[in-house]
């Protein structure tokens, strides 16, 4: 059985275990009591319990949160105090931990002042006006108001969440969003949850003003790839940073699967952990055949699961290095009775790094029959406005891209410019088409590197609008997004 390293209390029984044991699916919730978790038991109970007389039949469970989104000071790093905006005070944000075939709710509670706020489930198929993304699938939750989301969980895997409105998520507004699989094809004896993210000393919308300066701007074109366009003071994991770094404990012997997130607004990182190969198990979510790796590249909104086995006692640092080179986020690994003892070296890139085409799904994944529509997508960049477009459109004075529902759609996204861009598709997963035929895997989001070509393929079977965007946050906000929507 998976132990939740860092879960608030949720029981950990299987669904089979309690149907097993004649309890309702409202039980799975009871006992969790964390201030941040407060389950529906009581109320669920009334309607659901068996009655005598009347054939049992299975209600999903119903896990609920109350997100309270507020201004914080925010100084991860202990070296500056900063105006942060996080849910309930805390950086990352509370965990959500569900499972499929259950029925989420969130309570939001906007108590922002004087701006609104948006929360997008990163990943999540589910119904478009869940999405949160002001102007193109629901309406900002203004300053002091709510909003309920609500929606059936029907996948399983590592995600998470963060707010889409302007430059919050830069400032703390994300946490971790995992569901679980209880026929868990890639098994692991314990799971952590590890967020990669970027922070500032400086206030983002200043920093993306000066982006947009014509004179901060590069005048001529970069002889090599652009790594990073934003210069930021320290890079954590699940909020800490390096100087007092994140530590989770295991014991010799035992598989270990690190949930490695994507969150920073800009950063790519390179992930490995000392002494230890990586098996990854899982990309955006869903399983893939395990494929042995010492190092990986992980972006913005990519989600990557990595699993460890401990061979024996002792302190091992995991490092994100960014893709600069020139710095670190770092957590430390250890088993009881070690003391955590973080390597702060950086890491050279190691030669058995993760490619897209060792990628296969563990099934496959080829889309029912359905109309084909191509689409071809140029993204683009003038480094000397910071306009960041695809098909020379800068959001939001962009055309939405069209399709109908039951097509099956064909992008090829074609980078003309000299930076990454990991490109997030919302409400469905795509097959990325890197070689592996039948088994091509699914994904959300895909990086397309400097100068290079990637071909991504996905059936229009969630109608509404929905936005495909560059999660390179000021990227994003610079243009570099499209609304798909679907038209009759
Ligand atoms: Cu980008």
């Amino acid at each position: 059985m998976t132990k939740n390293s860092g879960a608030p209390g949720r029981l950990s029984l299987t669904r089979r275990h309690l149907l097993q044991a004649g309890i309702t699916s409202a039980g799975l919730v009871a006992g969790a009591g964390s201030e941040i978790f407060r389950p529906a038991a009581a109320r669920a109970a009334s309607h659901e319990q068996e009655t005598p007389g009347h054939p049992y039949v299975p209600v999903p469970g119903r896990p609920e949160y109350d997100f309270e989104i507020q201004r914080t000071t925010l100084n991860p790093d202990g070296q500056k105090p900063m105006p942060g905006i996080t849910v309930n005070g805390v950086l990352p944000g509370p965990e959500i931990r569900v499972k499929r075939g259950e029925l989420l709710r969130i309570r939001t509670s906007n108590q922002l002042t004087n701006e609104p706020t948006s929360i997008h489930w990163h990943g999540l198929l589910l119904p478009a006006a869940m999405d949160g993304v002001p102007g193109v699938s629901n309406a900002a939750t203004a300053a002091r108001r709510m909003y309920v989301y609500e929606y059936p969980i029907r996948q399983t895997g590592s995600y998470w969440y963060h707010s889409h409105y302007g430059l919050q998520e830069q400032i703390g507004l994300f946490g971790a969003y995992i569901i679980e699989d209880d026929d868990e094809p890639n098994p692991a004896d314990r799971d952590a949850v590890v967020m990669l993210s970027d922070w500032l000393h400086r206030d983002p919308y200043k920093v993306f003003e000066e982006l947009k300066k014509p004179s901060s701007a590069a005048t001529t074109a970069p002889s090599g790839p652009d790594l990073a366009d934003v210069q930021y003071a320290s890079f954590l994991v699940n909020g800490k940073p390096a100087s007092d770094p994140w530590t989770l404990q295991v014991e010799p012997g035992e598989s270990v699967r690190l949930r490695v997130t994507g969150a920073g607004a800009s950063t790519y990182f390179r992930v490995s952990v000392d002494e230890h190969p990586l098996e990854i198990t899982h990309v955006n979510g869903p399983a893939v055949e395990p494929v042995g790796v010492d190092e990986f590249l992980i972006g913005p909104g990519e989600g990557y699961d990595a699993r460890i086995r401990i061979k024996k006692p002792g302190s091992y640092t995991l490092h994100a290095v960014t893709q600069a080179g020139d710095a670190q986020a770092l957590g430390v690994i250890h088993t009881p009775g070690v003391k955590p003892s973080p390597n702060t070296s950086i890491p050279k890139p190691a030669k058995r790094a993760l490619k897209l085409d060792m990628l296969r799904a563990i099934a496959p994944t080829t889309l029912p029959a359905g109309k084909r529509r191509d689409l071809r997508i140029v993204l683009g960049g003038d480094m000397k406005n910071y306009i960041w477009t695809m098909n020379g459109q800068a959001f939001p004075k962009a055309d939405p891209l069209l399709i109908r529902p039951g097509e099956r759609v064909g992008i090829e996204l074609v980078n003309e410019t000299m930076m990454w861009h990991p490109m997030h598709l919302h409400g469905h997963f795509f097959r990325a088409l890197n070689g592996a035929g039948e088994r091509s895997p699914l994904m959300h989001t895909i990086s397309t590197p400097p100068r290079q070509t990637v071909r991504i393929e996905f059936t229009a079977d969630n109608p509404g609008n929905w936005f495909f965007h560059c999660h390179n946050l000021y990227h994003l906000d610079a243009g570099m997004a499209r609304v798909l929507e679907y038209e009759v």
